[in-house]
Order: structure tokens, then C-alpha cells, then sequence
């Protein structure tokens, strides 16, 4: 059975919000009528605490976008975004939630980043989605949401590690692109790691 996985679609990478994803409003009409062609949906949602350290502002004399080891592993630092509660982590207010058999929050824990809606970035923790879409005889997923250079480029690369047949939905995603081009490496990336990459409309 196919799935479809709406990734992080937060006020926060909408245009305005913290962490502004470029036309990142515009993927929600076509996530919507996407939705309409599965029986089984399924949500992420960046959920860090105040002190999380992917945030620059938790880093004395550091910059957004510098590069620091956090626990380990390499992190780029954001601005502050999706802190639980607040308005910035809320789905955007167009996106219809009805048939959404769960939500996957990431991102707890202030000593790793999580991008994969499967997996934090040191591969410990687990939010249970694979477990789960395997419960219950999915096979196939198609991913769509933001953003296309991170949180849905991770979550496909794990997708197919997890032995799921992945789909990129191409016109329902949107990258934060901080250098140039950063989108279309992230499609390629996603393609050699064995991704299908399709538009909304291919999805029968
Ligand atoms: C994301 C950067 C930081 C994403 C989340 O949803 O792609 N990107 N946190
Ligand atoms: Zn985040």
C-alpha cells in the first residue's frame, strides 16, 4: 500500500516566518488535492525545545549559517524556529488534516538535529514512523512538504535505507536553498539514493 508523508509544512518555513522557505505557501494547495488520491497520510513536525542547539542564538559569537560539531556531528546553525507551542511550529492554517493517521514530531532533543522525519542526524533516536507505516502494510511512500534540501531530502535517503519504495513529489516541495542550486543537488541526491522522482499528477 502507498503513503503519502506531508514533511514539516510549519508557519516557519512559510514566507515571513523564521526560517522563510521561498514559495513554501505555495506547496499547500497541491498537498491538499494530493491527499485526496491516498487512503494512508501521515505528518512530520520540527518540534525543538527553546535550547535546542541547532540554533545559533544558543551558540555564543555564532552566526547563522556557521558551521559548528554538535555531540559529534556536523550542524549547520538556523535561526530560532518551530519551538514547541509556539505559532511558528503550527501547520499552516490551510492544510487540511483530516485523514492524517499520525504526526511524527523530531527534533526533541537540544544535543541532535533531526531532518529525517524517520531518524535524528546521529541515527539513535527513532520517532516510530517506519515501525509504524510497516504496522500497517505500507510499502511504498511519496514524500512532499519542506524542505527539499533537508527535512525531505533525509527523510527519503532514510525512506529507502527503510526498504520503502520512494517517490519525490516534485511540484509539492520547496528548498531553503541557501546556495544556489542547493535544490536540484538535493533532487539528484535523492534519485541516485534510488528515489522516483514524479509531479502531483502522476500519482494515480
Ligand atoms: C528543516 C532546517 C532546520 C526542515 C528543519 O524542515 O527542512 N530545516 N529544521
Ligand atoms: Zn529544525
Amino acid at each position: 500500500m502507498k503513503a503519502l508523508i506531508i514533511v514539516d509544512v510549519q508557519n516557519d518555513f512559510m514566507p515571513g516566518g523564521a526560517l522563510a522557505v521561498k514559495e513554501g505557501d505555495q506547496i499547500v494547495p497541491i498537498i491538499n488535492q494530493v491527499q485526496d488520491k491516498f487512503d494512508f497520510v501521515v505528518a512530520t513536525q520540527d518540534w525543538h525545545p527553546a535550547d535546542h542547539g541547532s540554533f545559533a542564538a544558543n551558540h555564543e559569537g555564532k552566526e547563522i549559517g556557521e558551521f559548528i560539531v554538535l555531540n559529534g556531528v556536523e550542524q549547520i546553525l538556523w535561526p530560532i524556529h518551530c519551538v514547541q507551542g509556539s505559532s511558528g511550529a503550527a501547520f499552516h492554517k490551510d492544510l487540511i488534516r483530516d485523514k492524517w493517521k499520525a504526526v511524527f514530531q523530531k527534533g526533541m532533543n537540544p544535543l541532535v538535529d533531526s531532518y529525517s522525519g524517520f531518524f535524528d542526524n546521529n541515527k539513535l533516536g527513532d520517532t516510530g514512523m517506519s515501525k509504524f507505516l510497516k504496522d500497517n502494510g505500507v510499502d511504498e511512500i511519496y514524500i512532499c512538504g519542506l524542505t527539499a534540501d533537508y527535512c525531505v531530502k533525509f527523510t527519503i535517503l532514510d525512506g529507502v535505507l527503510e526498504g520503502f519504495k520512494a517517490h519525490l513529489i516534485l511540484d509539492a516541495t520547496r528548498a531553503v536553498n541557501i546556495n544556489e542550486g542547493d535544490f536540484a543537488k538535493a533532487v539528484i541526491e535523492m534519485e541516485n539514493a534510488g528515489a522516483i522522482i514524479g509531479h502531483s499528477s502522476d500519482i494515480e
